[in-house]
């Protein structure tokens, strides 16, 4: 039997062709039908048959006692977890428990629309995800310039001339905040009408491979570029004219502070020369240009002035919201108006963290402090954590404080499909279903594709009856803990959790289609779309290419955009301290990520770990010889928190002064059940990475351009990890 569905794993949502006799698929290919992939797919789609059938992957929920786990009925680890959950409650009160949000939530729209509700059913402003190890600083810019957290723009990129791509991969990466499957083809198609590519990134990625332009900077500058780049679009007068000027302000402020940068001002801290940036600048000031920036600006120290200028820059040369620039997708859900109604529209420093003082941003508060917010005694201590699709214990900087931290919990409960590195501290696993017993429909990355386009997949097997779906666990789960509690209120709230759950996700997601902008109950609508319709075209359908939308939608308390947001201007500070300080000649650690893996989920797939060893450190052949290293050698890596012995792969793919090195690994840890991944486990990189580097602005981990020391160690000492 024949089967198609999205790929949920990244987001690029690729059309899937499944073969399969009922219960086992046999083959995976790329739909060459689907509206949107046509034909592309990249090697982890075969990894959801892996998923599906690995023995490893939890079937039953499991209880801790003591170091070992036992399996138990979802009515006994459900209790359990209430139960655990409650006294925490009632003996520290709400905020003692954090809730932490993984990737994988974004991809799952039952998981994504519970979500939400966590938080006010728990009471708790203790929230915590992925997203401040990621793309915070862009959500964070949106809101400051548009008014809305999730206006963030997307590269028009099937209509732009010139692409440039600060700190992002997307030909490894298949793009982020800018969904496009079959990256190496649109990009040859982009040369193939005469378009140019410029990537602007420490190593020379597979992307920058096929670009035009590879331009090599030192980690954690770009702010300094962009304000360059500015500066030469002020000075030599090609601000773009249009109908844009209207809608924004700040533009007088924006050029004050880019005069005061120069490119020559810059040019030896990023490590690119004047004339270059003047060139850069005069290439960006035209029609059809998309600046695109991703993780290499948003995890690093600048990341929130990042975000701006970012936007800024495409602002002023009239590319924001015109074809060929940065757009916007009107997809079929209106997150827009969805996140307002749930209160996630964003904020800014509303309240902080108990230890340090740092703000939440847009209702989040970083990942950076959860590790002394669950150590530091005190009233408010943390001592209770839901956990949802994450796996903090290898993702987040500092590892090796944040697994002893969790290892200290009174309650930690957590929602996954695996005993793995965090899940083995909790002491209830609740594992949902597996992604090919449910159905799926992007909620939130059809916000963010380079053409508008609607996509449901039914679930390719009919789930047995004790499987249970990410959303009905969350919903379950809550409405125990509410009830808990006892009050009139609560017992309204669990009676509304219950509702949800009788409702269901699938009529929940009809609705939101058929209110939302191409959906049957807009009126003067052209598709009409209900989730029926859907159903009926498992290959989707095309909604068109991105219209300009941006303008008509910010949400500023004027309408216009700002271009000088004060928070941002403020922080320039940093950056002029920086620039007056010398630069220190040590070593920057930045990350990589591999075509075959997805952060640290999927390396218990036989065929997504085969062949050589990735969880190297690449390092330029200067800085390699300078320390006695070669390539092969074993090498101890070490920052201020931790180190780490892995091999040296030495390369002139990164630039001098730089060393790169994977996440996602490190699967040794004592406890965990994933038979594969601890065949070769790795390094945990985050055991270096720092969580008192961070930006100051959005508190986003700075994971990219950590300070590290590189030294050979003779190979006898083996390959280990340190504390
Ligand atoms: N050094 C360094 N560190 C990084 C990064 C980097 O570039 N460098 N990247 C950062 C980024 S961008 C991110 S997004 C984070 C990721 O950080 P996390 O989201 O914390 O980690 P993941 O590795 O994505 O783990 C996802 C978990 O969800 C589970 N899971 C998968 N699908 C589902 C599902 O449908 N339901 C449920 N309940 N569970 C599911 C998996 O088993 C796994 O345990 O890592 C960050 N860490
Ligand atoms: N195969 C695969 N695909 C994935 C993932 C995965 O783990 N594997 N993870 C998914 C997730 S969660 C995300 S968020 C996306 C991320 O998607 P991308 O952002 O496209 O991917 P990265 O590889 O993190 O790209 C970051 C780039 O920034 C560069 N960089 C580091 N520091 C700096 C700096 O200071 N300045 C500049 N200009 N560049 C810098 C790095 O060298 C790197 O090439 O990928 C998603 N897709
Ligand atoms: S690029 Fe790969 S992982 Fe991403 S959606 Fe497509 S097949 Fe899945
Ligand atoms: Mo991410």
């Amino acid at each position: 039997m024949q089967h198609h569905r999205t790929c949920h794993l990244c987001e690029a949502m690729c059309g899937l062709e499944l073969d399969h006799d009922g219960t086992r698929v046999t083959s995976v290919r790329p739909d060459p039908d689907d509206v949107f992939s046509a034909g592309f797919m990249c090697p982890k789609g075969v990894a959801l048959t892996d998923l599906h059938d690995d023995p490893d992957r939890l079937r039953t929920p499991m209880i801790r006692e003591g170091r070992t786990f036992r399996e138990a009925s979802w009515e006994e680890a459900l209790n359990v977890a209430a139960d655990r959950l409650h006294s925490v409650y009632k003996a520290r009160g709400p905020e003692a428990i954090a809730l932490y949000h993984g990737n994988p939530v974004a991809h799952s729209y039952g998981a994504a629309m519970v979500s939400q509700l966590i938080g006010p059913a728990l009471r708790t402003r203790s929230f915590y995800s992925a997203s401040s190890m990621d793309q915070l600083p862009h959500m964070f810019a949106a809101w400051q310039m548009f008014g809305h957290q999730l206006l963030m723009p997307v590269p028009d990129l099937d209509r732009t001339e010139l692409f440039v791509i600060l700190g992002g991969n997307p030909v490894v990466s298949n793009g982020s905040i800018m969904s496009a499957p079959g990256m190496p083809q649109r990009l040859k198609e982009l040369r193939a009408r005469g378009g140019e590519l410029i990537v602007i990134d420490p190593r020379l990625t597979e992307t920058a491979r096929l670009a035009d332009l590879h331009l090599p900077i030192r980690p954690g500058t770009d702010a300094m570029l962009l304000l360059a780049l500015l500066h030469v679009i002020f000075a030599e007068h090609r601000v773009a004219e249009g109908p844009w000027r209207d809608r924004v302000r700040g533009l007088d402020r924006l050029q004050t502070v880019a005069a005061g940068w120069p490119p020559a001002r810059v040019a030896r801290a990023t490590g690119i020369d004047a004339d270059t940036i003047v060139d850069l600048a005069r290439r960006i000031a035209r029609p059809r240009v998309a600046v695109y920036g991703r993780m290499g600006v948003c995890t690093q120290r600048y990341g929130g002035v990042n975000a701006w200028l970012l936007y800024a820059l495409n602002v002023v040369t009239g590319n924001l919201d015109a074809p060929g620039g940065m757009m916007r997708p009107e997809p079929p859900v209106d997150l827009l108006v969805l996140a307002r109604l749930l209160g996630k529209d964003g904020g800014y420093d509303r309240f902080r963290t108990r230890v340090h003082g740092l703000p939440e941003v847009g209702g989040e508060l970083p990942i950076a402090a959860l590790a002394e917010e669950i150590e530091t005694r005190g009233a408010g201590q943390l001592r209770g954590l839901l956990t949802v699709a994450g796996n903090p214990a290898l993702s987040a900087p500092n590892a090796g404080r944040l697994q002893g931290a969790l290892g200290r919990l009174d309650a930690m409960v957590s929602i996954d499909y695996y005993l793995n590195e965090t899940t083995c501290h909790a002491h209830v696993i609740l594992p949902p279903e597996s992604p090919l017993e449910r159905d799926h429909f992007d909620v939130a990355l059809l916000a963010f594709a380079v053409r508008s386009i609607a996509r449901y997949s039914e679930p390719t097997f009919t789930p047995s009856p004790e499987v249970r779906s990410d959303f009905d666990i969350l919903l379950d789960l809550l409405g125990r803990v509410v009830a808990r509690r006892g009050g009139l209120r609560d017992r309204a709230v669990a009676w509304g959790l219950g509702l949800g759950r009788r409702i269901g996700k699938e009529r929940l997601l009809d609705l939101l289609i058929r209110v939302g902008p191409h959906g049957a109950w807009r009126p003067g609508g052209r598709h009409r779309l209900t989730l029926d319709h859907l159903r009926r075209r498992p290959h989707g359908i095309d909604l068109g290419p991105m219209e300009p939308s941006i303008f008509d939608r910010v949400a500023t308390p004027d309408g216009l955009v700002r271009l000088d947001p004060d928070v941002c201007l403020a922080d320039l500070h940093r950056l002029e301290d920086e620039a007056a300080a010398n630069a220190a000649p040590g070593l920057l650690l930045i990350g990589r990520r591999h075509l075959r893996s997805n952060n640290s989920w999927l390396h218990n797939s036989e065929r997504l770990v085969r062949g050589k060893d990735r969880c190297t450190l690449q390092i330029h052949p200067d800085d390699a010889g300078s320390r006695g290293i070669a390539d092969g050698d074993s090498v101890r890596l070490a920052s201020r928190v931790g180190r780490l012995t892995t091999r040296a792969e030495v390369t002139d793919a990164v630039m001098p002064g730089v060393v790169s090195m994977p996440h996602g690994w490190g699967h040794d840890q004592p406890g965990a059940r994933l038979s594969v991944a601890a065949a070769s486990p790795g390094q945990n990189v985050n055991r270096v990475t720092d969580d008192h580097l961070f930006d100051t602005l959005t508190c986003n981990a700075a994971l990219n351009g950590v300070p590290v020391t590189v030294e050979r160690v003779p190979a006898a000492n083996g390959l280990e990890t340190e504390a």
